[in-house]
């Protein structure tokens, strides 16, 4: 006998499944119920979807500011497939991303963090395994690295005009303000000494021509930093 099961989902990934209640009934034309011995065999379960989660991790935000509401900073991640197609993560309030029915690919998929003023984040990920030859999906858990804060014009580079953009705006305050890097609501030297600290990095996850500039005729770190004064 051939049975075709509806599921609600595929996030099934015990390769093998089973009923966890079995009962089987018969009735007959005088309505008396009987019931069967049952048995039913453990199956097969190819899920074509793979679901991956994890924390996101940005130096200036870094999750132990428990009245920060980390899926309002505007922090973005996605998953891209071979063909740039994006699939978006859920954000909760701690920064917990999830990702759901990504399909089953043997190709990597590519993770991008997008977490304001911070470098952008890419990690290549396997999100499928092939059993009997079948490729199929899987639960990945992500552990993303922290990425250092301070790239405020997103040029891959925290150099002096990272700097002047926080200079600039010093003691101002509101809402994902981009200058302020630990989203606590103001522009002020907090936001400064990390740029101070990661001067001059290149983002290590995104190649780049693009070189850091120390300085300018008129700008240096030293001047800039007397704003906050
Ligand atoms: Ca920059
Ligand atoms: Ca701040």
């Amino acid at each position: 006998m051939d049975i075709t099961l509806k599921v609600v989902d595929d996030h099934n990934y015990m390769v093998e499944s089973t009923f966890y209640y079995q009962e089987s009934l018969y009735q007959t034309s005088s309505s008396s119920k009987s019931s069967l011995q049952t048995f039913a065999e453990r199956f097969k379960f190819i899920s074509q979807h793979s679901w991956v989660e994890g924390y996101y991790h940005g130096e200036a935000v870094n999750l132990d500011n428990y009245d920060l509401d980390y899926s309002k900073i505007g922090t973005k991640a996605y998953l891209v497939d071979k063909n740039d197609k994006k699939y978006p993560a859920d954000i909760s309030e701690s920064g917990y991303m999830t990702f759901t029915d990504i399909p089953a690919a043997k190709e990597d998929y590519t993770l991008i963090v997008d977490i304001p003023s911070h470098f952008l984040y890419s990690e290549k990920l396997t999100l499928s395994r092939t059993i009997d030859g079948k490729v199929q999906g899987n639960f990945y858990t992500v552990y993303t690295d922290t990425v250092a804060a301070g790239d405020v014009n997103g040029d891959h580079v925290i150099d002096i005009y990272d700097a002047k953009l926080i200079a600039n705006n010093a003691g101002i305050s509101g809402d994902r303000l981009k200058e302020d890097l630990n989203k606590d609501g103001v522009v002020d030297i907090i936001d400064f000494n990390f740029v101070e600290k990661n001067f001059m990095s290149i983002n290590p996850y995104f190649p780049t021509s693009n070189k850091p500039v120390e300085k300018t005729k008129n700008l240096t770190l030293e001047e800039l930093k007397k704003s906050f004064n």
